[in-house]
């Protein structure tokens, strides 16, 4: 899964980036070279707890790849011009960065700080790409009609393509709707911007902790959605604290009254919306995290460990990992009756602990 970490300038997207590739409880590449694409492990109180008891060699979280790919050292595509409507199609959801904090050094791009303002202008910017590629793809369809063979499935495209003009014409971005199957289908090949999922994170200063809460609430209620969440953060105190030793994390979020990293729970949010979910596979070799639709059959689930898991599945053992917290082992699990067999078709849920069994 690809995120793309998008903004207008000088709101913090670098800032933002930088302290998730340099917080080594998320960055999965250690390196901290000036690249602007990051592997950004998920954080996962429930792997940790799991390596704790089965000690393993090696641990694996989730990941999401992270990119940086608009800004200052990108300058083509520094706003929401015709080349990021192109860039920014290769990603499979994106992380809104608005400037919520307020400071005479650094410029401001529209002369006053305006939370609602700026998340206006990504959602009405990418609509206005979305309407004039869907109104070039009906021109394009229109000529192809007159000389198709099959001229059932051309139409059946243009009326997709024209209720979602109507959506985007009414105001609504497309994440914001169900799609029927066929629909599901179209878009694959179209990568719409407003069909993509949005995180909206507010960056804010530190003197506005105790206020985040409120600006929150009233952001949520006027813009999140089916598809669209908003989250705090704040961007310049988190790459401060990143850069600490581990074991003094704690300590510095207490003194700016911060109860855990915004930064990390960005990303769960991020990876919920996503649609997805972890599954665990552990053993004294590796404890894993692994990441699936949500919806994907325990057979499925097999063939992202590997291939061959899918071919030859047999059935899966499973329990979940809220059993395993609280039994403590898996003997306990069986003697309880809470680990259970399961066939190819059974739906995976997070936070399930799954053993394969195949040929
Ligand atoms: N005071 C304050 N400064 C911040 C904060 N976040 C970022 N900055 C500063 O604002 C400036 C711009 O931040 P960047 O992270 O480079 O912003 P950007 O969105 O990547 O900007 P471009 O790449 O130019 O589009 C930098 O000097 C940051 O140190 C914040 O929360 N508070
Ligand atoms: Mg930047």
């Amino acid at each position: 899964m690809k995120i793309g970490i998008v903004g207008l300038p000088y709101s913090g997207k670098t800032t933002f980036f930088e302290s998730l590739s340099s917080d080594e409880g998320t960055s999965a590449e250690h390196s901290k070279s000036k690249s602007s694409f990051s592997v950004i492990k998920i954080p996962d109180e429930r792997l940790d707890f799991l390596t704790a008891i089965f000690n393993p060699r090696r641990k694996v979280n989730a990941t999401l790849e992270v990119d940086d790919f608009m800004g200052s050292s990108n300058p083509e595509i520094s706003t929401y011009n015709s080349k990021f409507s192109v860039a920014a199609k290769i990603y499979d959801a994106f992380i809104l960065i608005i400037r919520g904090f307020e400071d005479p050094s650094i410029p401001l791009i529209n002369e006053t700080i305006d939370i609602e303002r700026d998340i206006n202008i990504f959602i009405e910017d990418t609509t206005i790409f979305d309407l004039s590629f869907i109104e070039n793809r009906l021109e394009k369809l229109e000529k192809e009609l007159s000389r198709a063979k099959n001229k059932e499935e051309i139409q059946k495209n243009q009326q997709i393509l024209k209720r979602w003009h109507n959506t985007l014409q009414d105001g609504i971005p497309l994440r914001e709707i169900e799609l029927t199957k066929d629909e599901e289908l179209l878009q694959k090949n179209y990568q719409l911007l407003t069909m993509k999922p949005l995180v909206i994170a507010i960056n804010l200063s530190d003197s506005q902790i105790d206020i985040a809460n409120d600006i929150i609430s009233d952001l949520n209620q006027k813009f999140s959605g089916k598809r669209t969440r908003i989250e705090p953060f704040f961007a310049r105190i988190e790459k401060e604290i990143m850069q600490l030793p581990e074991n003094e994390r704690e300590e510095f979020m207490k003194e700016y009254g911060l109860k855990e990293s915004a930064l990390r729970r960005l990303l769960r949010s991020t990876y919920d919306l996503l649609g997805l979910l972890s599954f665990f596979t552990v053993g004294e070799d590796e404890c894993r995290a692994w990441t699936i639709r949500k919806g994907m059959t325990a057979q499925e689930a097999a063939g992202v460990i590997h291939t061959d898991f899918f071919n030859k599945f047999i059935r899966a053992e499973v329990v979940h990992f809220d059993d395993f917290k609280e039994l403590g082992s898996f003997a306990k699990c069986k003697e309880k009756g809470v680990f259970h067999l399961e066939g190819k078709d059974y739906i995976v849920q997070d936070g399930d602990i799954m053993h394969i069994r195949h040929g």
